[in-house]
């Protein structure tokens, strides 16, 4: 079962990783450097199967990506409140206000204004994915930011249908002059798009992962970036190929990773895509279905801010 490979990281980490005072204070145990691999044909997906894993809510955060939005409103309007913890926890230091997390989410959905006040991430993934910045000479040596960027998801749509045979198709988050702006450098930083015969193939490069909390959402994340792709560009999917730079466990998700490692995978989910909307941009949660997922009960465990 491909999911073994995902169980056995998280055992050689747990195992063998070194223990690290990490930028959270939380500690970690660490590998750099690591690959997994699995195949998408016939709608499989890496969606686990040993604990629940909320797939419409990483697929929620996705869609948003695609809007080039960077303020959780959206997000938090939807009930999806992944990204709550890093803007609570500016407005709390810099306010000094103890809020409870759910009435400042409520504030953020019912409050527009507060909602541009503390509600945003900076120049995140969705800016950097459909609108990177672009400077155009002004005149005497000034430049002036270009009144659109560059979209890189529809230049890839673009690349992947007329020049398949490129190895450039790739969707770039690290934006080395704006990555101070933004509430946390990207993470899942890379994508790179490869097309074989009439498969799709897709490659992540994350720098930095949290295996207990982050990757089950990453790994949903790039294979439905395959699957949207190829749809689009009428092909098949192929494989998802994920790689981790710091590839880490928070010392704090001990009881999850000793449930989890007891458990075995079973089953084979698969995604359907009912509908094949006009664009790239165009997609809805109701367009995504999933089969065959009977997961074993979710496993909570804390996030480190
Ligand atoms: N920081 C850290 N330390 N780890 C992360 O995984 C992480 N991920 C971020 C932002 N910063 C991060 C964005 N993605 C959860 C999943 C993904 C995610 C953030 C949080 C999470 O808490 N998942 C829980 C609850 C899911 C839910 O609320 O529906 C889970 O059990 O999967
Ligand atoms: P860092 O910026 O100090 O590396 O901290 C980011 C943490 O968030 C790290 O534990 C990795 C984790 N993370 C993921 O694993 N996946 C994600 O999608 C995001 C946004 C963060």
């Amino acid at each position: 079962h491909p999911e073994w490979q995902y169980l056995d990281l998280m055992r050689r980490i747990w195992e063998h990783g070194d223990e690290r005072v990490d930028r959270t204070g939380v500690g970690t145990r660490s590998v750099f450097g690591a690959q997994l691999r699995f195949d998408l044909s016939g709608g499989r997906m890496p969606l686990l199967t040993t604990k629940r894993v909320y797939w419409k809510t990483a697929t929620r955060e996705f869609l948003w990506f695609l809007t080039g939005d960077t303020n959780i409103r959206a997000l938090c309007a939807q009930g999806v409140e992944i990204w709550t913890d890093w803007p609570l926890d500016r407005y709390r230091r810099e306010t000094g206000d103890p809020i409870e997390r759910a009435d400042f989410s409520r504030r953020i959905v019912e409050d527009a204004d507060f909602a541009a006040r503390w509600g945003d991430l900076g120049p995140v993934y969705g800016r950097q994915w459909v609108d990177w910045p672009v400077y155009e000479p002004a005149g005497e040596g000034l430049f002036r930011q270009r009144a659109g960027g560059v979209n890189q998801v529809a230049q890839v749509v673009e690349s992947l249908r007329n020049n398949p045979g490129s190895r450039r198709h790739i969707v770039e988050g690290w934006n080395v002059a704006e990555l101070d702006a933004m509430a946390l450098p990207p993470c899942h930083k890379t994508y790179q798009f490869h097309v074989a015969g009439n498969r799709l193939n897709g490659l992540l490069y994350q720098r930095s992962c949290d295996v207990a909390l982050g990757l089950p959402f990453n790994l949903w994340g790039a294979a439905l970036f395959i699957r949207m792709l190829a749809q689009q560009c009428d092909l098949e999917p192929g494989e998802l190929v994920w790689m981790g730079g710091d590839t880490h466990l928070y010392l704090n998700h001990a009881d999850l990773v000793e449930q989890q490692l007891a458990r075995t995978p079973s089953g084979a989910p698969r995604l359907e895509l009912i509908r094949r909307p006009d664009s790239i941009f165009d997609y809805a949660i109701s367009d995504f279905v999933v089969h065959g997922y009977e997961p074993q009960k979710a496993l909570s465990a804390p996030v480190a801010v």
